[in-house]
């Protein structure tokens, strides 16, 4: 086995746990504290699956650099050389405390900057999304076939609130040309959505930890994953983000630019 083939194998355990840890206790095991304001919260179990997804993967891969939401990784991540590992503990946390479904534990690892290994588990659904570059995308242990290049026409589209409800005209003429508009409060539900094609695609401003697995899984599905505007991402700042089939992202480009 190589070495990236035993650190996925590794990798899927642990996302597959902290997913557990979060169904077990999402009825009534746990705290929740607000974080910047009042929407934007924290429960003990994000911290929870964060302490043990890093404390695991120090141990797998310890000369590795991890970037993780709520505090417990390296500080100061600049650059992407070397192996840098991605967290998102509980992806949908408002989600995770409100609807107890619709959240998700993302993991990706990215090796001097290339998107190698990523996984979203959906927790209520019991599913993992994962995928290695160059090997495919999987739902447990079954092949995705890429979706169809759908165009914007033909596809539901997600956005989150804050565009949604946002004054850019140009935005809302894309929203309005979509066969309909989906919500879900979980970056992580939302790229399953483009991934599986429920979705043709997904528009959001992303942080690293919303973003880095599912777009290695999309990208390996030969998804467009790009800045609204058609540049390329990088995957350790702030990005508006289009994840979508490759008919949906220059139905949008036509409108916008
Ligand atoms: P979180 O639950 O891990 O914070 C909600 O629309 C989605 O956006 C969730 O995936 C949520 O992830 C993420 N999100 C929440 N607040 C955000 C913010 N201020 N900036 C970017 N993404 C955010
Ligand atoms: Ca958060
Ligand atoms: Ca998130
Ligand atoms: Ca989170």
């Amino acid at each position: 086995m190589t070495k990236i083939e035993e650190l996925d194998l590794q990798a899927q355990r642990i996302v597959r746990q902290a997913g557990k840890n979060a169904y077990e206790k999402m009825d009534n095991g746990y705290q929740v504290d607000t974080k910047t304001n009042y929407t934007d919260l924290v429960t003990t179990i994000d911290r929870e699956n964060e302490q043990f997804i890093n404390q695991q993967l120090r141990k797998i891969d310890p000369n590795s650099r991890i970037l993780s939401e709520e505090g417990f990784g390296d500080k100061r991540i600049l650059d992407l050389t070397g192996h840098i590992w991605i967290v998102d503990p509980i992806d949908g946390t408002m989600n995770f405390v409100k609807q107890h479904n619709n959240f998700a534990v993302m993991l990706a690892l990215y090796i001097d900057g290339i998107p190698t290994l990523g996984y979203i588990v959906d927790v209520v659904n019991n599913h993992l999304y994962h995928g290695r570059h160059g090997e495919g995308v999987f739902k447990d242990d079954q092949q995705l076939t890429p979706p169809a290049n759908l165009g914007l026409r033909e596809s539901l589209l997600a956005m989150n609130r804050t565009l949604t409800l946002g004054d850019n005209p140009l935005l809302k003429r894309v929203a309005k040309e979509a066969m309909g508009l989906r919500m879900y409060g979980s970056a992580g539900i939302e790229m399953i959505g483009v991934l599986t094609g429920q979705l043709g695609g997904y528009i959001s401003n992303l942080k690293p930890w919303d973003l880095a697995a599912g777009r290695m899984l999309a990208e390996e599905l030969g998804l467009v994953v790009k800045s609204i505007d058609g540049s390329s991402i990088n995957v350790l700042s702030s990005n508006l983000v289009l994840v979508a089939t490759s008919q949906v992202s220059r139905d949008i480009r036509q409108i916008i630019n």
